[in-house]
Parts: structure tokens; sequence; C-alpha cells
């Protein structure tokens, strides 16, 4: 039995899919002015951790951004969304500031953790973000409560749980796929396929036949890859499942193809090792997300040169301003290290319940 998802709105065709079709040119605007965001509040990030501003790990999004920005502009206020540690992007497209993000890679207390989780552990759980986790694929079974507590409470949103292609072979995962379909739970799975864990590739890694996302097919659960490169086909095919886990509390993966341009963390000593930088500069070339999105626009006559550049400075600026602030930021109280151990103890708020 194949239980892969009619393939429906690819390539061409996404752009008349319905919910792309309805957006308006703010929307489409919006969607780039995030992606540009995304982009240069990391390169920022990058520059001031070489210059040893942060702690800890730095694993950047670059070249991914289509894919967070894209679910997030599908999610209606009754979605959660969680995700493992390459987490800026998620975080800033769900709505999280630069300023609370910046500080937060700088240890600061104005950070969105209060300066005690750095790069991995971003949180919004008042935007339904539920970070950021370091231990790789533990945020399945997590994204799978989510899932539950969705269906228990009968809020009919559904709970995104993004993962790497390393990920998916984590123990956890296959766990968490298996409940999911057993107990009919409203989860997508998005697994950002970019072709390596760490400094191994996808081939050296995973025992497949044609796809990733095709192991649903042993937990009897749909399935559907997606190019990461065309806004539209990403739009079109997460609309599809989300609507699906919503209105029949059915889970599913959606495998994503898209690349990170940087190592695996901006310390990866063995970044220019495992592959060529041909290939690197072959994916910029020819697939980055955001010039092929800023094409599309302007082929549309959305924008003009002067409207992307004028937006892309505005971003510049914006992630240059999060950089200032972050620095002048106190650090936190060493007290305060035995506060926030537990949500609910601490915040006195269980976020989740408070917005059926
Ligand atoms: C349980 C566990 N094992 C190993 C690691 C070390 N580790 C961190 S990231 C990573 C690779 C994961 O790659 P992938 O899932 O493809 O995500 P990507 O970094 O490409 O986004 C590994 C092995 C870890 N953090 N947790
Ligand atoms: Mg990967």
């Amino acid at each position: 039995m194949t239980t892969k998802i009619p393939p429906m709105h690819e390539g061409e065709q996404a752009a008349q899919a319905p919910i792309n079709a309805a957006l308006t040119p703010e929307q489409k605007i919006a969607a780039l002015r995030e992606m540009l965001r995304i982009r240069r509040f990391e390169q920022q990030a990058l520059n001031f951790y070489k210059q040893d501003k942060m702690g800890g790990f730095l694993h950047v999004y670059i070249g991914q951004e289509s894919v967070a920005v894209a679910a997030a502009s599908l999610m209606n206020g009754q979605d959660e969304m969680i995700t493992a540690y390459r987490d800026h992007g998620h975080a800033l497209a769900v709505g999280m500031g630069m300023e609370e993000c910046m500080a937060e890679l700088f240890g600061k207390a104005t950070g969105c953790s209060k300066g005690k989780g750095g790069s991995m552990h971003f949180f919004a759980p008042d935007k339904h973000y539920w970070g950021g986790h370091g231990i790789v694929g533990g945020q399945i079974p997590l994204g799978l409560g989510l899932a539950f507590a969705l269906k228990y409470k009968n809020i009919p949103g559904c709970a995104l749980a993004f993962l790497g292609d390393g990920a998916v072979n984590q123990g956890p995962v296959s766990e968490s796929l298996n409940l999911a379909s057993l107990f009919n739970l409203p989860l997508v799975i998005i697994i950002e396929n970019n072709g390596y864990s760490m400094g191994t590739s996808l081939e050296r890694s995973s025992s497949i036949k044609n796809y990733l996302a095709e192991r649903a097919e042993g937990y009897n659960m749909a399935w559907d890859t997606a190019n990461g490169s065309n806004f539209y086909e990403l739009r079109a095919k997460l609309h599809h499942v989300m609507e699906r886990a919503r209105k029949e509390s059915k889970p599913c993966i959606l495998e994503v193809a898209t690349y990170r341009y940087y190592g695996h963390s901006i310390a990866d000593a063995n970044a220019k090792k495992y592959r060529t930088a041909e290939e690197i500069e072959a994916y910029k070339a020819n697939h980055d997300p955001i010039t092929l999105w800023q094409e599309q626009l302007l082929q549309e006559k959305v924008v003009t040169e002067a409207v992307i550049t004028e937006i892309d400075d505005a971003a510049k600026q914006e992630a240059a301003a999060s950089i200032a602030f972050a620095d002048a930021s106190p650090w936190p109280d060493p007290e305060s290290i035995f506060e926030d151990v537990y949500s609910q103890i601490d915040q006195g708020t269980h976020f989740f319940s408070d917005q059926a």
C-alpha cells in the first residue's frame, strides 16, 4: 500500500494553488522581508561569534530560510511549532524579536531565555514556539506531545515538528512515528533534508530507497516531498498537510529538500572537508530560496529592485541594532541560575492551555 499524498501543486502549478493565489502583494513582500531578516540576523551573529561575543555553539540556518518562513506563514494561532538546535530562523519567523534573540546569543539577561539558553534554546510559548532543542531528535517526542495535547483538548490546530536528515535515524523518532499514527495525532513532521548531519552525507548515514519520508509507509502514515527553494510549492504542500492534520487529525511526514551554506556549526573545524566549494557555490547560484523568491516577485511586478534594496537595508539595520542592544545589555544575575527551571512554577503561566 502506498500512502504518498497525491502530488499536487508542484513547481509551476504551485503558484495557482488557492492558498498562494489568495496571497496579497503585501503578504508576498512580508515573506521576502522575513527571509531577509533571518539571513541578515545570522550573518551578524556569525561575525560576532567569531569575535568571541558568544559562548557555546552557533548553528546557522542560512540557505534554509524559506522553510521556516513558509511554515510560520500558515500558522493560524492554534498551531504549535518545535524544532532542533538550528532554531533562529523559526524563532524570527514566528515573530520573536531580533533584540531578544541576539541578546540570547550574547548570553545577556535581556535574551528570550534570559541569557541561560543560548543559540540552541530560543523559546516563545506565547508565540506557539517550543524551541530550540540540542538532543538530536529529542524534539520529536515533544512535538508528539504537543499534537497529543491539541487532540486531547479538542483544539483544531496542528503541531509542526522539524528535524534534520540525520535526526531521522534516532530511536525516539521511530517511536513517535508509531504513536502519532496509532493515535491519529495532528502531527506534521517536517524533515529539513540539507544533505548532511554534521560532516556525514545523507548517503553515508541513512538506508533509504528514494526518500527519507518514505519511512512513513512503515507506520501507515502519509508522506510527501517538497522543493525548499520554491516558496510557492512549500506553502502549497505545507498547507495541504496542515489542513489534513487539523481537520482529520492525521499525521504525516513532509520531506523538504534544502541546503545549508555554512558548516554544521560556526565552530565546525571540518566545514571544508566533507563537501566541495563547487557544490556550495552551485547551490547558492541555482537554488538560493531568497534569490528565487526575489526573482519571482520581480517577475510578478510585486516589487522592484529598489524595493528589494529598501527591505534588505532595513533588515541589515535591524540586525546591526540588535547587536548594539545585545552588547549593551546586562549579564544575568548569578542567583538567577536557580530560576526558570520549571515553567509552571517560575512563570506561573501555562501558555498552552491559556491559548486554547
Ligand atoms: C542524541 C545526540 N547525538 C548526537 C549529537 C551530536 N550532533 C549534534 S547535531 C548532529 C547532526 C544532526 O544532523 P541533522 O539532523 O541532519 O540536522 P542539521 O544539523 O543538518 O540541521 C549530531 C550528530 C547530539 N546533539 N545528540
Ligand atoms: Mg542535516
